[in-house]
């Protein structure tokens, strides 16, 4: 039996220190250029962790790389998927293989580079004392690099409507570099999550702020990928501007049944 399938392994077992054992799991479509360089800066940076790269079938052949990965890394384990289904149904899929598994805590990092591993520790640290960290592109302390006006425009208009209309004290909804503790994955009616792009981490944030999580928020420094080409378009932010207001309709029609004595 290997190190990393034992479970009575005592360096496996002790995870990191005051979160336990951590998988990071990173979502891939074609991103052959990519994924080699995200896991081994992951697993040199934090050498506790494990990663679970989770593929759909990329044409490109990321998937055949990520099992080179793992024939000579333990801590490193492939779940392949049958094709492109989004990077929501790609988390979720991930997620339910950690819970199986009886990981402490998930994280959610971008294969492109635009999430550094080398800020994964303070993610972690503030884990300790939190149910989510959200590294946080819009909080001081926060540096984002070479990212076009347009998309800087996007986002910070994005997160403000998400925040005024979901009435959550997140700075950075929309954020796809985080740690959930695994209290927290289990409060969350992960169940109901239907986004399938960008949406997928503003309805995250929503769970977790109904469910009565702690969300801490820790800067990051987010650069732009330098590799490979981006899966945002159109469509995605429709599909989040569109579900957002959904959710501010559904919420506040349960907050007036509220008041009016109705059940919700
Ligand atoms: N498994 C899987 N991963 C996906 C899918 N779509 C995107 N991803 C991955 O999700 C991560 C984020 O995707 P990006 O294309 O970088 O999108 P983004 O970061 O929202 O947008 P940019 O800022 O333009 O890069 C990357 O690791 C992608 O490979 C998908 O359908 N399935
Ligand atoms: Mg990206």
């Amino acid at each position: 039996m290997s190190e990393a399938t034992d479970p009575t392994d005592p360096t496996r077992r002790a995870g990191v220190n005051g979160v336990g054992r951590v998988l990071v799991v990173i979502p891939t479509y074609n991103e052959a250029d990519n994924v080699s360089d995200i896991v081994g800066r992951v697993r040199r940076e934090t050498p506790a962790v494990e990663v679970l790269v989770a593929d759909d079938n990329s044409p490109d052949g990321t998937g055949v790389i990520a099992d080179a990965l793992a024939a000579t890394d333990p801590r490193v384990h492939v779940l392949h998927r049958k094709g492109k289904e989004g990077l929501g149904a790609a988390y979720l899929a991930g997620f339910e293989w950690a819970r199986e598994r009886g990981y402490d805590a998930v994280v959610e990092m971008d294969a492109d580079g635009s999430h550094a591993p080398e800020d994964l520790p303070a993610l972690l640290a503030a884990a300790r004392d939190a149910d989510v960290v959200i590294g946080s592109r819009w909080t001081r302390g926060a540096r984002v690099v070479n990212w076009p006006l347009r998309r800087l425009a996007l986002s910070r208009c994005g997160n403000l409507y998400a925040r005024l209309a979901l009435g959550m004290p997140v700075s950075d909804a929309t954020g796809g570099y985080r740690v959930y503790r695994r209290g927290a994955l289990d409060a969350m009616d992960l169940s109901s999550v239907c986004s399938q792009g960008y949406s997928f981490q503003v309805e995250l944030s929503r769970l977790a702020h109904r469910a009565g999580m702690r969300i801490v928020e820790v800067p990051i420094t987010f650069a732009e990928r330098e590799h490979g080409s981006s899966k945002m378009n159109a469509l995605i932010v429709a599909e989040a501007l569109w579900r957002i207001t959904t959710w501010a309709v559904q919420d506040r029609g349960r907050a007036w049944r509220r008041g009016t004595g109705r059940a919700s």
